[in-house]
């Protein structure tokens, strides 16, 4: 049996990802937490600060797109990424990397430094903390780390920051209504792919661990459907964040 380790914090929507390929998947892996301000107690082998960074007998690789192909090729059972449909995949997986998962961090870029911006941070913070425990300070300074963050501010330079947050909020989620279409999973694709575990963790999260009243994404009937579909296939709570942090569940909210 080999050994995997997924190193990463659950805040960080690119570790989830990776984590809901190995769930869809059914290999037992190991979370390895790794608190952002020291990130080389755990992951100073790699000699950087990014996540997630996946683990499998000893060799590690950054990327999580890249993950789910070396999975495939490990585990080919349950593909992530059937190259049948490589085209289609290749085609919303970039549309994934460089809008949808950057868009999760545009209210850290521009938007108001106001008491939702601080409520959000410090939220982050404790889900952070509830992993790797993190002095007071850190928490309340939270706000202020995100908006410094270097590698935040590198995402920044590839947005068009003329668009208002609403607007770019509005666009993206009707391009994931397209992308979805008439389903069943990602694409019009028949099985579920990369591409649905890339986007489902991220729609839950909030909602699951308390940055969020509502599954406000579930007001869609497109949406509301999917996220069914995709529940199906992953366990209760698919983010890695812990299990006594969660606020709602999401079974209730799809019922
Ligand atoms: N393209 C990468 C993006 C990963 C990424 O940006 N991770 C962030 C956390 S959300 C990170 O580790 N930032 C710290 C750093 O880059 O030093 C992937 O898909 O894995």
């Amino acid at each position: 049996m080999a050994n995997i380790k997924l190193y990463g914090y659950a805040t960080s929507p690119y570790v989830r990802k990776t984590g809901c390929f190995l769930y869809y998947k059914g290999i037992d892996f190991t979370h390895v937490p790794v608190n952002p301000t020291k990130p080389k107690a755990t992951i100073g082998h790699t000699n950087g600060t990014k996540v997630p960074v996946l683990e499998v007998d000893g060799e590690w690789r950054r990327e999580s797109s890249d993950h789910a192909r070396w999975l495939d090729e490990l585990f080919p059972d349950k593909p992530l990424y059937p190259l049948v449909h490589q085209a289609k995949i290749d085609e919303i997986d970039r549309w994934i990397s460089d809008t949808y998962l950057p868009g999760y961090f545009r209210r850290s870029i521009d938007g108001g430094f106001n008491t939702q911006f601080l409520f959000r941070a410090w939220r982050l913070a404790a889900l952070v903390s509830a992993d790797t425990p993190l002095p007071l300070p850190v928490r309340l300074m939270w706000p202020l780390g995100l908006r410094v963050a270097p590698f935040i501010r590198h995402m920044a330079k590839n947005m068009d920051l003329t668009e208002s947050y609403e607007d770019m909020q509005v666009r993206i989620f009707s391009e994931l209504v397209g992308h979805i279409g008439d389903g069943p999973y990602m694409g019009g694709l028949d099985q579920p792919t990369m591409l649905d575990f890339a986007v489902f963790p991220q729609l839950v999260f909030g909602y699951m661990f308390g940055l969020e009243e509502n599954l406000s994404a579930a007001v869609d009937p497109v949406i509301k459907g999917w996220l069914k579909r995709v529940s199906e296939h992953l366990p209760k709570n698919p983010t890695l964040a812990a299990d006594e942090m969660q606020i709602h569940s999401l079974t209730e909210a799809l019922a």
